[in-house]
C-alpha cells in the first residue's frame, strides 16, 4: 500500500507537468522535422515472427497465438528494410514502443527501460554520412523548438538546454579505445561538451560491414556529453543475401525463423539503405537535465519494477 502511495506522490512531483509539456514539444519537433523532408510515418508493428536479435543477451518476449510463436518487437530494424520497398516509401520513420527484457545485471542503469519509444528511421540508398547530418540537424532543431516553446519549463527545471555551434565530432571506436579502452563510451560521454558520433563497432549482423575490410563496420552511435551517454544507434546495411548469410553465421545465428527475410534478400528485393534509432525517454532526459530515465516516464518500467500498474 506504502507503493501505491509513493506512485501517486510520484505522479504530483512539481516536475511531471513540466515533462510532459517538454515531451509534446519534443514528439512534434521529430516528426516535423522528418514531415517536412518527405518522409513517410508508418506505425509500429508490435509482433512478427523475427525481431531485433540485438547485440546482448535479453530474456525472450514472445508470445503464443493459435499455432504461431511470434516476438514481441525488439526494434523496428527488419519492417524498415521491408517497408522501404513499398511504393512512395524510399524513406521512413515509427514512432515505436520496444520491449526488451532486460537481465538483472543492469538494473542500477539509468539508461534502461523493459519498453521504451524509439524514433526509428530508415532512408533508401542511404549513406552513414548522409544520415549523420540528418541526426545532427534533426537533434539541434528539437532543441530549438524546446528552447523556443518550453522556455519556462525549463526555468523550472532549472535546466540549462546548451546550444551548439560547432558540428557533432565524428570519432572512430578504434581510436577511442586505443586511447581510453573499452570504457572509451562512458570516459567520453563525461568529458564531452557537445553530443558526439562514434562509428565503426561491431555488432548486429544487420549493420553493414565496410566493402572490402573485413571487420570495419558502417555503422554509428551518437553520444550525449556530460555522462548521459547514448543517444542512437544506426547503420548503413547489409542487403546481399551472401554478405547476409556471412555475417548471420559469424555470429553463429539460428537462421531457420529467418527463412522469409531471406528469401526476400535472396530475390534481390532487400533495398541498401541507412537508418538509426533515437531513444525517446533518454531524449527527454538529457533535454529535462534530469539524470534517471525514471524521471520521465510516469509508469516505471525500469529493469527492477515490481510492475505496479
Ligand atoms: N533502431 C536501430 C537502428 O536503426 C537498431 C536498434 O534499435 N537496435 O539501427
Amino acid at each position: 500500500m506504502e507503493e501505491i502511495q509513493r506512485n501517486f506522490d510520484d505522479f504530483n512531483h512539481p516536475d511531471v507537468e513540466a515533462i510532459a509539456i517538454i515531451r509534446g514539444r519534443v514528439l512534434q519537433a521529430l516528426q516535423q522535422y522528418l514531415l517536412e523532408r518527405d518522409f513517410k510515418q508508418l506505425m509500429p508493428i508490435l509482433m512478427s515472427p523475427i525481431t531485433d536479435p540485438l547485440n546482448h543477451a535479453v530474456y525472450p518476449a514472445e508470445l503464443q497465438y493459435e499455432t504461431r510463436r511470434l516476438k514481441l518487437t525488439a526494434s523496428m530494424i527488419f519492417h524498415k528494410q521491408l517497408a522501404l520497398t513499398a511504393r512512395g516509401h524510399d524513406k521512413i520513420f515509427i514512432v515505436a514502443p520496444n520491449i526488451r527484457l532486460e537481465k538483472a545485471e543492469i538494473k542500477d542503469s539509468e539508461n534502461h527501460l523493459l519498453e521504451f519509444s524509439q524514433f526509428d528511421f530508415e532512408i533508401r540508398d542511404g549513406n552513414m554520412h548522409q544520415v549523420m547530418a540528418l541526426i545532427e540537424g534533426l537533434i539541434k532543431h528539437t532543441f530549438a523548438e524546446v528552447r523556443q516553446h518550453c522556455s519556462a519549463q525549463l526555468v523550472h527545471l532549472n535546466r540549462h538546454l546548451p546550444h551548439y555551434d560547432t558540428n557533432f565530432p565524428i570519432y572512430s571506436s578504434d581510436e577511442l579505445r586505443a586511447e581510453y579502452g573499452d570504457d572509451f563510451e562512458k570516459i567520453m560521454s563525461a568529458k564531452a561538451h557537445t553530443p558526439f558520433f562514434v562509428t565503426n563497432y561491431r555488432r548486429e549482423f544487420y549493420d553493414r560491414e565496410t566493402p572490402g575490410k573485413r571487420g570495419q563496420y558502417n555503422n554509428y552511435d551518437l553520444i550525449y556529453p556530460d555522462s548521459y551517454g547514448e543517444a542512437l544507434s544506426g547503420a548503413e546495411r547489409e542487403f546481399e543475401y551472401e554478405q547476409i548469410i556471412y555475417r548471420m553465421e559469424e555470429l553463429s545465428m539460428d537462421l531457420a525463423p529467418f527463412a522469409n527475410y531471406l528469401e526476400v534478400a535472396k530475390r534481390g528485393l532487400l533495398p541498401s539503405s541507412a537508418g538509426g534509432g533515437l531513444g525517446i525517454e533518454r531524449l527527454l532526459k538529457f533535454i529535462c537535465g534530469k539524470r534517471r530515465i525514471r524521471d520521465v516516464a510516469l509508469f516505471d518500467r525500469t529493469v527492477d519494477t515490481n510492475f505496479l500498474f
